[in-house]
């Protein structure tokens, strides 16, 4: 019987930085006979894709960065995949930093197995970091296999569904040896576990344990590979990446419970029959190559050339062993390159699309900014330019203009990422930037009313210039805004020139006694002079800009800094830590509570002053274990005492 070649499916290998998923993403190469070329940087912050074939059927792996300020690059990685692999730290006491992975795993339900490796370090018992981060996910996590110790180092393990013992060596697939008779006990038990998750979902499996009937082994590898394409558990494999233990097993769980690219299409309500749909989930902008695309194929097949949209794909490469090579087209499944889209943002998706539900991670809030400038300014252009493309290339990076302070802000991830964006200007786009704090956004306002006269009276030439005015300027609420009120009676300024006044008192207001806007303040026309010839509205917006730079002065000026309203999100072990650093930021604390969706997560409430908040991730990840997060926004403006009115007279910057 002629059997066609299967559509691949794709993986996406993720977990916290420095697991191991880079050694991982080799091995499983080199044990499916496709080595990389190049090897992969060991702790690197790229995300890597390669296919090979294991088995005769074609896969793509996607290397997923696990650095905290790269989780978008993961989570995009994950839009397009049909099975994760969460790679963890064996040791128990790391568990807490795949929360927020295991988050976005249950909130996109996205089947997965998890990894545990450097199970040759493996100090207490498996089941015990399971437990660990059973606390972080609502899906079961199942012990597929149960580590085998002697004289506390691990040798080999036993399959809890098979009830086989093998024995690891370094290099080649494991081999077959006798349980140990130390080990039927917590095989035992891993297994009852394993059977009373699955009979959760099963009825008839149910049944069957009550009345102590033992079902098959194909039967729990057919309920197995259901639950796990339902999302219903998540198996759990042993193994050490850099010794190539597990890898083997790691392949045959994936191939057998993998859902294929057609069903995975369906899931997200992709019709079988159609035109070639595309999802967009990494955009690069590689030099003289071009901008590349990097999107999977929902629906195929799709050729060189093709108008998707509109836009027309000009070159598709695929990655043999992580080398690209050109290929005419690609198929259903496929993740591919995508050439010349230059008007196609991450995360779009092309072509015949009626029916399909394809969500794509919104990007986290920035949490760190830096304010960038040219060292010379004729690159202005050439860093818009670059911003542009940089900001199309990464969701996580936020390019703003702060029309505060005039500054061009990179608002991202943290200090690594931003750094990462600076090195990347310079060395694609050879632009030469420096990058410091930003300035935070101060305003000024008055204590006192207080009444100003002012006079312009000049002679130049034939023509002159004359216009008289006596305002008086007042606080209002914190909040309130600019309030122009005109007092003139018996014609002392002419109606048509007194538009101009407010307009000015307004413009003049833009910058106060410490260089900030002055917010806050009602303006009065109370009464005035002309001259039939001489008077003008330009006459009258300089006497009222004379008016308010006297006045401001004598009005009891008072410097304001922005308060946000902060909510930081931690496990709840860290929230007393949380809250303290909050309150040693002049943080006002106003609640806690449980983390909406996020088991054992707490929120923290409270307003910060934001000058507080300029580097507060950078110690929040310290206490936290890296996984503290937070999001603001502005609340309301607070007269700034002490280092904060000291940093707002030297400028807005510490
Ligand atoms: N002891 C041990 N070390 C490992 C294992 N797998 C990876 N490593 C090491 O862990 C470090 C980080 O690995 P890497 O694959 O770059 O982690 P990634 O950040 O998750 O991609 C490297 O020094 C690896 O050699 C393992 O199974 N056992
Ligand atoms: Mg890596």
């Amino acid at each position: 019987m002629h059997h066609p070649q299967p559509h691949a499916r794709t993986v996406a290998i993720l977990g916290p930085y420095g697991t191991g998923k880079s050694t991982l993403f080799e091995a499983m190469l080199a044990a499916a006979g496709h080595p990389l070329k190049r090897g992969v940087e060991r702790g690197g912050t790229d995300l890597h894709m390669a296919h090979c074939l294991f088995m005769h059927e074609p896969w793509t792996l996607l290397d997923c960065p696990g650095g905290l300020e790269y989780g978008h690059a993961a989570q995009a990685a994950l839009a397009v995949a049909d099975m994760a692999v969460l790679v963890c730290d064996a040791d128990e006491t790391r568990a807490a930093t795949a929360a927020p992975l295991l988050h976005a795993l249950d909130a996109s339900a996205m089947p997965f197995v998890v990894f545990l490796n450097r199970i040759d370090g493996l100090a207490g018992r498996a089941g015990d970091t399971v437990a660990a981060l059973q606390a972080h996910t609502r899906r079961p996590l199942v012990l597929r296999q149960v580590p085998i110790l002697e004289s506390g180092i691990v040798t080999g393990y036993v399959d809890v569904v098979s009830e086989r013992a093998y024995r690891y060596r370094k290099g080649a697939p494991s081999f077959v040896i006798g349980i140990p008779s130390d080990m039927r006990a917590p095989e035992k038990e891993a297994k009852a576990g394993l059977m009373e998750a699955l009979a959760e979902h099963d009825d008839t499996l149910l049944e069957q344990l009550i009345e102590d009937i033992v079902p098959s082994t194909a039967e729990i590898y057919e309920r197995l590979h259901h639950d796990q394409a339902e999302s219903l558990v998540a198996g759990v494999l042993l193994g050490a990446a850099d010794r190539a233990w597990g890898i083997h097993r790691l392949w045959k769980a994936l191939r057998h419970d993998a859902p294929t690219a057609e069903e995975t299409a369906a899931r997200h309500g992709v019709a079988a029959a159609g035109g070639a749909l595309v999802q967009v989930f990494r955009t690069l902008n590689a030099g003289h190559a071009g901008r590349l695309s990097w999107a999977r194929v929902w629906r195929g097949p799709l050729k060189d050339g093709a108008v998707l949209d509109g836009h027309r794909v000009g070159g598709i490469w695929k990655m043999p062993a992580g080398e690209a090579a050109k290929a005419a087209e690609a198929a259903t499944g496929d993740i591919v390159a995508l050439g010349r889209l230059e008007a196609v943002a991450t995360g779009a998706v092309l072509g015949d699309a009626a029916g399909a539900r394809l969500p794509f991670p919104a990007p986290p809030p920035a949490v760190f900014a830096v304010a960038i400038t040219t060292t010379d300014h004729k690159d202005d252009v050439r860093l818009s330019t670059a911003l542009k493309k940089l900001a199309e290339e990464d969701p996580a990076l936020h390019v703003q203009m702060d029309p505060d302070t005039g500054e061009t802000v990179l608002a991202g991830q943290g200090e690594m990422h931003l750094r990462g964006v600076v090195e990347r200007i310079a060395a694609a786009y050879a632009v030469k930037v420096t990058a410091q704090t930003p300035k935070v956004a101060f305003r000024e306002s008055i204590r006192q009313k207080v009444q100003q006269h002012a006079r312009l009276k000049r002679q130049t030439g034939g023509h002159g210039q004359f216009a008289d005015v006596t305002l008086e300027i007042a606080p209002r609420e914190r909040g309130a805004g600019y309030k122009f009120v005109d007092k003139i009676v018996g014609g002392a300024v002419p109606r048509n020139y007194i538009p101009a006044v407010g307009e000015a008192a307004e413009e003049a207001l833009h910058k106060g006694v410490y260089g900030h806007p002055v917010v806050d303040v009602e303006v009065t026309l109370t009464d005035g002079g002309f001259h039939a010839v001489d008077s003008s509205d330009m006459a009258f917006r300089t006497a009222t800009r004379m008016a308010i730079a006297e006045a401001l002065p004598l009005a009891g000026p008072m410097l304001l800094e922005p308060i946000e309203h902060v909510s930081v999100s931690v496990p709840a072990a860290h929230t007393a830590a949380a809250q303290r650093l909050l309150t040693g930021r002049r943080g006002q604390i106003l609640g806690f509570g449980d983390r909406d969706g996020w088991p054992g997560w707490n929120d923290v409430q409270a307003l910060v002053p934001q000058a507080e908040l300029q580097d507060m991730i950078l110690e929040l990840r310290s206490l936290t274990q890296g996984l503290g997060t937070f999001t603001h926004r502005f609340a309301h403006l607070a007269e700034a005492h002490g280092a904060a009115a000291q940093m707002a007279v030297a400028g807005g910057r510490r």
